[in-house]
């Protein structure tokens, strides 16, 4: 399915770090469309909100400090099985896990400085494309390049 969409965020270590053209690069040139894109200063309830099934675990305070505490690169991509393709393009949560090919292992070393979040299922996504994005602010569009990227 082509038109599956995803949910993905630049984390306020990597907005900091300058490397926000570098992943945005990487969804780029795999092929991926990108179909919603801003800035954010997250408040708490929205880093709550996202996070919310987390809300039990010991370091749910420290992630939403972390999560609110700066610009975050709000995206959402669209293209053949991007949700789970976005999950490997990451790597492990952990980046002392991560594949070293992957951004999280090229960029990452701490846990709660992990770089990127990208939803970990199509019904994941659904609601957090809701909860980041209005309607109006997904954009729908034809890439030219469409007939060299799929076959
Ligand atoms: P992912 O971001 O890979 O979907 P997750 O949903 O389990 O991972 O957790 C969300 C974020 O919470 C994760 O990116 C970093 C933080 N986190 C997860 N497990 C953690 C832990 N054991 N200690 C500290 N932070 C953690
Ligand atoms: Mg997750």
């Amino acid at each position: 399915n082509r038109r599956e969409r995803t949910f993905t965020a630049i984390k306020p270590d990597a907005v900091h770090r300058g490397l926000v053209g570098e992943i945005i690069s990487i969804f780029e040139r795999k092929g991926y469309k990108l179909v919603g894109l801003k800035l954010v200063l997250p408040d708490r309830k929205l880093a709550e909100n996202h996070y919310s099934e987390l809300r039990d675990k010991p370091f749910f305070p420290d992630l939403v400090d972390f999560i609110s505490s700066g610009p975050v690169v709000a995206m959402c991509w669209e293209g053949k099985d991007v949700v789970r393709t976005a999950r490997k393009l990451l790597g492990a949560t952990n980046p002392l896990e991560s594949e070293p090919g992957t951004i999280r292992g090229r960029y990452g070393i701490d846990i709660g400085r992990n770089v990127v979040h990208s939803s970990d299922a199509v019904t994941t996504a659904e609601r957090e494309i809701q909860l980041w994005f209005t309607e109006h602010e997904l954009v729908d569009w034809d890439p030219a390049v469409a007939r060299w990227v799929y076959e």
